[in-house]
């Protein structure tokens, strides 16, 4: 673990208060935690939109019976070659089906090979997760 620095800031107190119950409903028993992680979330946001390698999943829920579209699934996956790592298919029902992608890559590659998945007729629902490979993450 990298050196702690202790630091103060004015603010608001009304401001102040609405974040304590925020972040007490989210279970964050200080501050400080709470506070590293906004500016930790922060930082992986400005890492996705630059050109370092970030990690991300892809959760999707759609419809098994919609013609060609679990192989339009399959093929743009393919497509994507090693950005994509690894993805997991449950059976929800007779009808639906849920997948999670997990991928590798440039922050707008991801976009891009979600945008492509999500678009397609059939794709109830879904979300891109872009997380951190944490590598130079205090
Ligand atoms: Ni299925």
């Amino acid at each position: 673990m990298s050196e702690l620095a202790r630091t103060g800031l004015s603010i608001d107190r009304e401001l102040l208060a609405r974040f304590d119950l925020a972040i007490a409903k989210k279970r964050y028993k200080n501050r400080s935690e709470a506070v590293r992680d906004l500016i930790r979330d922060h930082l992986v946001s400005e890492e996705a939109d630059s050109d370092k390698l970030v990690v991300g999943t892809l959760t999707i829920v759609y419809d098994h019976h919609r013609p060609n579209l679990t192989e339009k699934l399959v093929e743009a996956q393919h497509r994507a070659g090693s950005k994509v790592l690894a993805a997991t298919h449950v059976h929800l029902d007779h009808h639906n089906c849920l997948e999670v992608v997990i991928m590798k890559g440039r922050g707008g590659e991801l976009h891009d090979l979600a945008n492509g998945i999500l678009s397609l007729r059939g794709v109830k629902h879904g979300k891109l997760v872009i997380t951190t490979t944490a590598k130079d993450l205090p």
